[in-house]
């Protein structure tokens, strides 16, 4: 029997390496939650062959993040950075949401109180059907100029001209996604702390969790008397706040699990 290469081995609904117990104890802690955080990192969107930051061929290989993701190496060549930006935007007109992403779109009808949190710039939340989505690095289909701050959003792939001009007042625009060393949209982290310092259960799904202050909202949940439920074949740097660890790939995870907790 050919075994597929993937590390994951589904056998009927349940996968190698990833106990059974552990899918119904995650999924009797959502049936009782009435409000639910999920935050998601690059992992997320893995199976839609978006690639990771830090795996394997993982997007900061041959680009140092000092490089390219911070506001210093964009004053210092805009154009070497919008190439970069430029072509990931590309490669993400050939993906499509995956169904974690289905998953965790499906959980804003299924939970009284949910809250989708995202350090994810791609945008396959949205287009996975995800109403709400708290954007902490920003979208990179966002564009904003670094003169007046007029923001836009624009989907063409390639853009027309690199580096693109603000229509308004003329000046360089950069894409609208937080880089290392820049703060994080105010409203944004506010949304995402409020709704961590509140819920019942965070379910961190495909982040090595290492970025802050992001990764940090796992912390508040959990001291706040959160349950976290981690979804991720490796243990990510907040694993230790896990009250389940399901050790699985989020696209085939999630829809077990959302079949478990079922129609509340
Ligand atoms: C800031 C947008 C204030 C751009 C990004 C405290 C301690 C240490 C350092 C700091 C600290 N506070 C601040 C810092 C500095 C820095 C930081 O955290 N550095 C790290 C590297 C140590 N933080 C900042 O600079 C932040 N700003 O602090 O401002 C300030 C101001 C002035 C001076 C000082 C401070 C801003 C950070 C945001 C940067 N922008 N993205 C872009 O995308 O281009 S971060 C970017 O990297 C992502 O958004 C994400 O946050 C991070 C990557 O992490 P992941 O998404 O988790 O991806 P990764 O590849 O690492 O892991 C993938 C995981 O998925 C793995 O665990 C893997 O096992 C799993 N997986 C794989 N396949 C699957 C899967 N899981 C499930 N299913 C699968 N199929
Ligand atoms: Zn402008």
């Amino acid at each position: 029997m050919h075994r597929p290469r993937a590390a994951t081995v589904r056998f009927g609904n349940r996968i190698q390496g990833m106990n059974q117990g552990d899918l119904s104890r995650a999924a009797e802690i959502l049936r009782s939650a009435g409000r639910v955080v999920a935050f998601t990192g690059a992992g997320v969107s893995a199976e839609s062959g978006v690639p990771t930051f830090r795996g394997a061929g993982g997007l900061w290989e041959g680009h140092a993040v000092q490089q390219v993701a911070t506001p210093e190496a964009f004053h210092a060549d805009p154009l070497m950075v919008w190439r970069f930006y430029d072509q990931r935007r590309i490669n993400l007109t050939k993906v499509r949401p995956n169904p974690a992403h289905t998953v965790l779109a499906r959980w804003q009808d299924r939970f009284p109180s949910y809250q989708l949190v995202t350090q994810n710039v791609d945008g396959l939340h949205h287009a996975a059907g995800a109403r709400e989505v708290v954007e902490l690095h920003g979208s990179i289909w966002c564009v904003r100029c670094v003169g007046c701050g007029h923001e836009r959003e624009d989907r063409s792939a390639p853009l027309p001209d690199l580096p693109p001009r603000c229509s308004a007042c003329g000046g360089l625009e950069r894409p609208g996604v937080v880089w290392f060393g820049e703060y994080l949209p105010a409203r944004a982290m506010a949304l995402a702390t409020a709704a961590a310092e509140a819920c019942d259960v965070l379910v961190v799904v495909g982040t090595s969790a290492v970025v802050y202050p992001a990764a940090g909202l796992v912390e508040v949940a959990a001291s706040a008397g959160g349950k976290v439920i981690e979804v991720n074949p490796e243990a990510s740097q907040v694993a230790h706040l896990a009250e389940v660890e399901l050790r699985g790939p989020a696209g085939v995870v999630l829809p077990l699990l959302d079949e478990l907790v079922g129609d509340r």
